[in-house]
């Protein structure tokens, strides 16, 4: 079982418990103890197999290490099963609508015996949310748009997800001896979220390859099984469509099944302005076959060069070949530094020197604290005394690291007023000041937008982090005139981020072309809370590449010296 599957288990406890009205501190053990094992970087389960006693794993104790051995050998959590008899388990569908947490959602099921989404929507539509305390219509309006949004999403997977189980998959698949496997689809263009996934194999024989696939341990359902194709649900609901596919015909399949379906129409269309032909088994002119073993070579057939799956949107990609001006996307090895990251000081988990120690075994040579501001009081942000504590605890940590260097800095709050939340005098002291909005995500596109360019005229500002808001599935991008802030960045030399936190992923893509077009520089961060999550900076670097970016069109790929010189107030 995967680790994520894991902490689901406990998350999903906790939750309840808290539905329930439990003791904090239990349900804390618990949201704690599955924070651990998603950060890990380890396989619990292989863990497990090796003896290893996961009493040793920080807030992991006696009780959680028994319930973890529990799950992975035998497929089930019995104290999360009892509470389900007690609790019903659909309650949790309604966390996830934005402006419903645990006790909320406590509130809904005593008062109004709701137990679903789609009692809920229910209960909106009859109005019967209205007079409950607490739920005031400012709040039932943000559920019922919250409804809608997630109605909207469907079932989509993210993508860092979909690569989980995709890795592991092909891990299992490759117990057989195949020459090719290959995930395509919109996965393989690392679209930020993936509706299924689409694998190709080439060598070995179909129909054992197929029987292989359908066994795989972490399959709930085989929706169909036959000589060259399958598909299958795994345990989280992902289906996975798996061809096996005729060496000869392995680049036009994964032409083919890569996409994206506007893409391919435009360059089976080029295709046949050259008299050629291509579908999924090749390329062909006339009934001749004169190509489809890889897809550098159809390309190169047709007249065109080959284009990256990212940029595969029929967004352009074709024009720019034509013209050589294709980008030469960054890569996640090019990042020297990572720019917005927690530590313990707000809602990190980990001290400023194990952030920096993990940095550095990343190779990246600088990272800047971005610790929350006052303000954010959830996430314990700072305020001006305890900033200048960190400040001190920085420099003495510079004097004492070698092969890395800590910039001082803050995600600071843009207030509704577009004011920062620490005074000037204050952000003067810091290398990096990372401005984001974590309130009022709903005013006006015009009011929105005001607020942001406000906060740019503070000339400390440096960098705008996660610039529309958006949680995917959960939250819409602020309404926003991005064009206007986008120019107001240039004019004042204000970065933008692309926020690589999974569910985040902003700027989105089409946002990040256009920052590109306009030469504004950007900086890819993990907004990383643990050391482990530093990892999510690939996650961005994706989003990156769909938006058409080199190296030189991100910041943190240049050395320190150059970096700190994008920054406005050094020009
Ligand atoms: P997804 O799964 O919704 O995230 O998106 P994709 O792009 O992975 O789409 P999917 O799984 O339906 O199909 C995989 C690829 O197969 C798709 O990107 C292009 C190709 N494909 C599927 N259906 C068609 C079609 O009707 N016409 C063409 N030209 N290509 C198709
Ligand atoms: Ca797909
Ligand atoms: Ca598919």
């Amino acid at each position: 079982m995967e680790n994520r599957e894991i902490a689901r288990l406990f998350h999903n406890y906790a939750d309840l418990l808290e539905i329930k009205g439990e003791n904090p501190f239990k349900i804390r053990a618990y949201r704690n103890g599955a924070r651990v094992i998603e950060n890990l970087g380890r396989s619990v389960e292989e863990l497990v197999r090796e003896g290893f006693d996961l009493r040793k794993l920080p807030g992991v104790g006696k009780d959680l290490a028994s319930y973890i051995e529990e799950i992975v050998k035998e497929g089930r959590f019995g104290k999360l099963e009892e509470l389900e008899r007690e609790i019903p388990p659909t309650l949790l569908e309604l966390l996830t609508i934005e402006g419903l947490g645990p006790k909320r959602v406590g509130v809904l099921y005593r008062q109004l015996g709701i137990t679903s989404l789609e009692g809920l929507r229910r209960a909106l539509e009859e109005g019967r949310l209205e007079g409950v305390p607490g739920f005031g219509p400012t709040l039932i309006g943000k559920i019922k748009r919250g409804i809608e949004l997630s109605k909207k999403a469907g079932k989509r997977f993210l993508w860092s997800e979909a690569r989980d189980y995709a890795d592991d998959l092909v891990r299992y698949l490759n117990q057989m001896e195949l020459e090719r496997i290959v995930v395509a689809g919109s996965f393989r263009r690392k679209r930020e979220t993936v509706g299924d996934l689409d694998i190709l194999v080439t060598g070995g024989d179909g129909e054992r390859v197929i029987d292989h696939f359908v066994t795989y341990p972490r399959v709930r359902e085989v929706l169909s099984a036959g000589t060259t194709r399958s598909s299958i649900v795994l345990e989280n609901g992902l289906q996975v469509d798996l061809r096996s596919v005729p060496r000869e015909s392995y680049g036009s399949a994964l032409l083919y099944f890569t996409g994206s379906k506007a893409h391919n129409i435009v360059v089976r269309r080029i295709a046949l302005e050259r008299g050629l032909k291509i579908n999924e088994y090749g390329l062909f002119r006339g009934e001749e076959r004169i190509g489809g073993e890889s897809e550098e070579e159809i390309y190169r057939e047709i007249g065109l060069c080959f284009i990256e799956p990212e940029l595969r949107e029929d967004r352009g990609e074709i024009e720019a070949c034509r013209e050589g001006r294709l980008p030469e996307l960054v890569e996640l090895s090019d990042i020297r530094g990572d720019l917005h990251l927690h530590t313990l000081y707000s809602d990190g988990t980990s001290s400023i020197r194990e952030m920096a120690l993990a940095a550095r075994e990343r190779g990246y040579s600088y990272i800047a604290v971005t610790d929350h501001s006052k303000r954010l009081t959830v996430a314990h942000g700072l305020d001006g005394r305890r900033l200048l504590q960190q400040i001190e605890e920085i420099d003495r940590l510079n004097g004492e690291l070698d092969g890395i260097t800590i910039l001082k800095g803050i995600e600071v709050d843009i207030l509704e007023d577009g004011s920062l939340d620490l005074e000037d005098d204050l952000l003067k002291r810091l290398d990096v000041v990372v401005g984001a909005v974590h309130s009022k995500f709903n005013l006006s596109r015009e009011r929105q937008t005001e607020r942001i360019l406000k906060a740019f005229e503070n000339p400390y500002f440096d960098i705008l982090a996660h610039p529309t808001g958006r949680i995917i599935g959960q939250r819409e991008p602020m309404e926003l005139d991005m064009e206007r802030i986008l120019e107001r960045a240039k004019e004042l030399g204000v970065l933008l981020e692309i926020n690589s936190q999974p569910n985040r992923l902003d700027l989105r893509d089409i946002d990040i072309q256009l920052a590109k077009e306009m030469g504004i520089p950007l900086v890819v961060s993990s907004d990383a809370h643990t050391p482990f999550s530093l990892h999510y900076m690939e996650y961005g670097i994706n989003q990156a590449r769909r938006g058409w970016c080199e190296k030189g069109d991100i910041a943190n790929t240049a050395p320190l010296p150059e970096f700190l010189a994008t920054l406005r107030r050094r020009r």
